[in-house]
């Protein structure tokens, strides 16, 4: 039995910011948008290209979200798939053909690659232009995210969901101390700028930073992206932080027909019981991602 002392002190559940909920708003707004739009420009259709290499279970349901997605807000997209013997001069060719195409506004090449080759990743995501790298994964936009140009650059949409979400929660980030765990060119990098440059002082941990709980209590937001299932206990977590999960990791589950759930980087049921604000696995981060995509493809025109 709890006292009633005990009972009062005991500190009430985060408040669950959902990636499901802000991103089906997100779309139905852009496809109104867009509707408005084709009404007065007619013939105009933001057009995108997702290019896929190989046959990756995980790509394959990330893309038709994609997909599923533009065709709901009316852009026009389109899925490039190459077989996974196809050489890099193969995969550089069609983006390049992407490239030159003007009906297409926007092109992904969905991560990781499935080849039988070796494949230079950094040579296939530099290649694609600029102007229509919505990944923001070229060294173009990289650096202009890194230097602060944020109005002139494409954002990767995983962190930009992530600030879409902290945003929903109604903190500052300004003068806050933010933690990102991760230093991925897709996820810890570009989270760690856009962090930065909304004037929060950062740290960005690795697999090499020393002890990482000790690191996680300072967070008054936290981003996650470190594909370890459930690693961040909420006994690191400072009480009333910001907790965004990214991680999107299978673990065994016996329960479930398939024999595997999907749980996050985070701790949940713990974290819970600390953070003022939590993103749930799933329905947090990965709708928004796919959000972000839409909105920065529609931005664009
Ligand atoms: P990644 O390229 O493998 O990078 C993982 C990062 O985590 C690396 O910087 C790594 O450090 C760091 N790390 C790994 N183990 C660590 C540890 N024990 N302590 C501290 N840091 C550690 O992965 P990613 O592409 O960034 O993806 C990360 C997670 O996010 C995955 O679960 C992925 O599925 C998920 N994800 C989700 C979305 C979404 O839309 N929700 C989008 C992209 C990725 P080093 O640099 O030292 O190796
Ligand atoms: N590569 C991405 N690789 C992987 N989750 C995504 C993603 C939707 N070039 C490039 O699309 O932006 C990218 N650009 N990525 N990702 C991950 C990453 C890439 C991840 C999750 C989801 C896209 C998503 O919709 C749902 C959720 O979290 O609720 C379902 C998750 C599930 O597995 O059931």
């Amino acid at each position: 039995m709890f006292s009633l002392a005990a009972l009062s002190l005991r500190r009430s559940l985060a408040t669950v910011v959902s990636g499901n909920k802000t991103s089906k708003l997100v779309r139905e707004r852009l496809k109104l948008e867009v509707d408005k739009m084709k009404s007065e420009f007619s013939g105009f259709t933001p057009g995108l290209v997702v290019l896929q290499v190989g046959d990756r279970d995980d790509s394959n349901l990330y893309i038709s979200t994609k997909l599923k997605a533009a065709a709901e807000i009316g852009i026009v997209a389109s899925h490039v798939r190459l077989p996974n013997t196809a050489t890099q001069a193969e995969i550089l060719h069609s983006i390049l053909s992407v490239n030159e195409d003007c009906s297409v506004h926007g092109l992904i090449v969905q991560l990781p690659l499935d080849s039988v080759h070796t494949i230079d990743t950094e040579l296939i995501t530099n290649a694609v232009s600029p102007l229509k790298d919505v990944d923001g994964l070229s060294c173009i936009n990289a650096g202009k995210l890194s230097r602060g140009d944020l109005g002139d650059c494409f954002i990767p949409c995983t962190p930009n969901g992530c600030m879409e979400l902290i945003r929903q929660t109604g903190v500052s980030v300004a003068g806050k101390h933010a933690v990102v765990i991760g230093r991925s060119k897709i996820v810890g990098a570009p989270m760690h700028d856009l962090l930065l440059w909304n004037h929060a002082t950062v740290t960005t941990c690795h697999s090499k930073t020393q002890d990482l709980p000790a690191q996680v209590s300072r967070a008054d937001i936290l981003v996650v992206g470190m594909g370890r299932a459930e690693m961040v206990r909420g006994e690191w977590v400072k009480e009333g932080a910001v907790v965004i999960d990214c991680g999107i990791n299978h673990i065994a589950d016996e329960s479930k027909a398939s024999g595997k759930r999907v749980v996050g980087d985070v701790h949940y049921a713990s974290a819970n019981e600390r953070a003022a604000f939590i993103t749930p696995v799933p329905g947090g981060v990965g709708p928004m991602t796919v959000a972000m995509l839409m909105e920065l493809l529609y931005g664009k025109n």
